[in-house]
């Protein structure tokens, strides 16, 4: 065999089932749903950064085109397309309609990328109604198409090039997809984590339907990942960066501390986040524990003994792995579970800030005065919440005098609506099923949680009245085993400062009941912004759009278009219609795709900045995937 098709089609494996695949996509693939559809894009993304982060090529392409088909195109090498010994095909046609078989070309070093599923680019193949590849290599151009994943002819030769690389595009099959409509944000999202991910790899993104473009190439890689993270903060020193490597695993992390008080970690294996962390995260939160106690000790500065919460506080953090097999445990799977990481990446760790802080001893300082600083205030909300305990207000028993409760005791059967004004709240009230459904009045702006430490939340009245309704108290102390309602519903006015009520209220539920937001018990109601009649009939309208559309199809001859300036507006019929009765209520369930991006929304929302907060507020309360009608 030649030098440059060692890793030719001889060294396929073959295992059949595409016919499995479209039997059973979510096995391969997760699910059907948008989150599916998009799976489709970076198994193919995948395999073109294997390419390039072993040494081919710079850059990736992406455009999503207009007939709603996606290309992926790389300057690699271009995919083999030599005559496999024994299946008697060219090795491109086995990559493409043999399961796994892109994986096992290269036995030298491993496919490290591979996607949640790992699955491969012939799943892509399986559940598109079509697929192209077109390949240039030594010289000439190949190219192929297939139709539900099977050949409709044999490989051939478009012409000649001097060019080398992939191109591949799709159209997905709308026959096993509840969607096939590709989202430019989450896209966006996904190849800019790749390019943090990745250092000096080229992605851009073309949509051809919008006539819109982004391109990222990050030469700080992880660096630059944090740096963004912490863009809209303080930092109290410049962001640190260490690798390690061992023949077999290979860690890089960076990290800095922030004046906040939130722990930002974000891990990785394989680039694919790795929500529920895993080993090693432990390995990393393990070493710089031990590291820092050790420091204070040796130094003399302090008695105080630090726990893992202590020092992560105001940390961000990225933690990127890279290991030939990871085994994924955890509900979402997504969390490491190889035992050997921990102490690989303890090692690093301790290696590298043993000799960092003993270089820099003023940053050390620094960081330890921030540690020394979290232990103490994490003593005062003890006390504080111990306070509170004492006074009653937390029991269950004594729920808040202005909570209107529900006379339904199963959780699962009830509800919770926290409500922005009294008057809107007392028209609720008169609106509601109170069998139910309970409204809990929220009156202006709650605290800025993202600004304020525990202590501080157990002092603040709104906050407690919050906690005490829904019954699962928070943070270290969280159980949703108490939780009272299944479904807990934001109802703010339409306009700019009930998107910011909104937003205080998720970055509270966020950042302290985060597993409600898991388990989507957290809803924002849509209420509408006009009423428009015509003769008996009349339509509640959530968009200018829409109310548009309407005037157009009514010849906008003998309406009446109401508008509602806010909650306060509506009577209680026009509450019960719009946002209480389950039949025709429209409400938004709030859901964390992954934690990196809420960390991003977070900041954008918790932000000074109106413009970005409102337009993300607009551009999601239009989003009818979630809708619960
Ligand atoms: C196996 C071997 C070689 C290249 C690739 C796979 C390859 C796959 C994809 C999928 C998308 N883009 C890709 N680029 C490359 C190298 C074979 C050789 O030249 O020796």
């Amino acid at each position: 065999m030649t030098k440059n098709n060692e890793y030719g089609a001889s060294s396929i494996q073959i295992l059949k089932g595409l016919e499995a695949v479209k039997k059973r996509p979510g096995m391969f693939i997760g699910d059907t749903s948008v989150r599916g559809l998009h799976h489709l894009i970076y198994e193919a993304i995948d395999n073109s950064i294997d390419e390039i982060m072993a040494g081919y090529g710079s850059e990736i392409k992406l455009i999503l085109n207009k007939d709603g088909s996606a290309t992926i195109k790389d300057n690699g090498r271009g995919i083999p397309v030599d005559i496999h010994p024994e299946e008697k095909r060219p090795a491109v046609e086995l990559v493409l309609t043999v399961l796994h078989a892109g994986g096992k070309f290269d036995n030298k070093t491993y496919k490290i990328s591979g996607g949640l599923h790992g699955v491969g680019i012939s799943v892509t193949n399986a559940l598109s109604k079509w697929l192209e590849v077109k390949i240039k290599r030594e010289g000439k151009i190949y190219y192929q198409k297939y139709e539900n994943g099977t050949p409709i002819h044999e490989l051939k030769i478009l012409g000649d090039t001097n060019e080398t690389g992939t191109e591949i595009t799709f159209c997905p099959n709308e026959e096993i997809f509840e969607t096939i409509d590709f989202k430019f944000n989450i896209l966006e999202k996904r190849i800019q984590e790749l390019a943090f991910l990745n250092k000096n790899l080229k992605v851009i993104l073309v949509d051809e339907r919008e006539d819109k473009k982004v391109e990222f190439l990050y030469e700080g890689g992880i660096k630059s990942f944090v740096e963004y993270l912490n863009k809209n903060k303080t930092k109290l020193h410049d962001i640190l960066y260490f690798e390690k490597e061992n023949g077999k695993l290979s860690v890089e992390i960076s990290f800095q501390y922030n004046n906040e008080f939130q722990e930002n970690i974000y891990s990785f294996v394989n680039n694919i986040n790795t929500i529920e962390h895993g080993t090693h995260y432990t390995g990393f939160c393990t070493a710089l524990t031990r590291v820092i106690n050790n420091y204070i000790k040796k130094h003399k500065i302090s008695d105080i003994q630090l726990t893992g919460n202590d020092v992560r506080e105001g940390l961000t953090a990225i933690i990127s792995l890279k290991i030939p097999e990871p085994q994924f445990e955890g509900q979402t799977k997504t969390k490491l579970g190889n035992s050997n990481v921990k102490g690989f990446v303890d090692n690093a760790t301790n290696e590298f800030l043993n000799y960092y802080f003993e270089e820099n001893p003023s940053i050390a300082k620094t960081i330890i005065n921030k540690c020394i600083n979290s232990a103490k205030a994490r003593e005062a909300a003890r006390k504080a919440r111990d306070l509170t305990r004492r006074k009653g207000i937390m029991d269950s028993l004594s729920l808040p005098g202005k909570l209107a409760d529900c006379s339904e005791k199963d959780p699962t059967k009830s509800e919770l609506f926290i409500v922005e004004g009294d008057s809107a709240a007392g028209t609720g009230i008169s609106a509601r099923d109170r069998k139910f459904q309970a409204i809990l009045p929220l009156r202006g702006k709650i605290l800025n949680v993202e600004k304020a430490r525990l202590d501080k939340l157990f002092k603040n009245e709104q906050i407690t009245n919050l906690i005490t309704a829904i019954g699962t108290s928070i943070g270290e102390e969280f159980n949703e085993d108490k939780l009272r309602y299944g479904k807990i519903i934001i109802l703010t006015d339409a306009d700019v400062d009930g998107s910011h009520i909104s937003c205080l209220l998720l970055t509270f539920f966020y950042r302290h009941m985060r597993k409600l937001i898991e388990n989507g018990n957290v809803y924002i109601a849509q209420p509408p912004l006009y009423k428009v009649i015509k003769g008996k009939k009349s339509y509640y309208v959530r968009n200018e759009k829409v109310l548009d559309e309407l005037i157009k199809d009514f010849g906008g001859s003998n309406i009446i278009i109401q508008r509602f300036k806010g909650l306060g507006e509506m009577d209680a019929n026009e509450l019960f219609e719009t946002v209480m009765n389950k039949d025709n209520r429209i409400l938004k369930q709030i859901t964390i795709e992954d934690a990196v991006e809420a960390e991003r929304l977070f900041n954008v929302l918790m932000g000074d900045d109106v413009a970005p907060r409102k337009k993300f507020i607009m551009e999601n309360a239009e989003d009818v995937k979630n809708l619960d009608i």
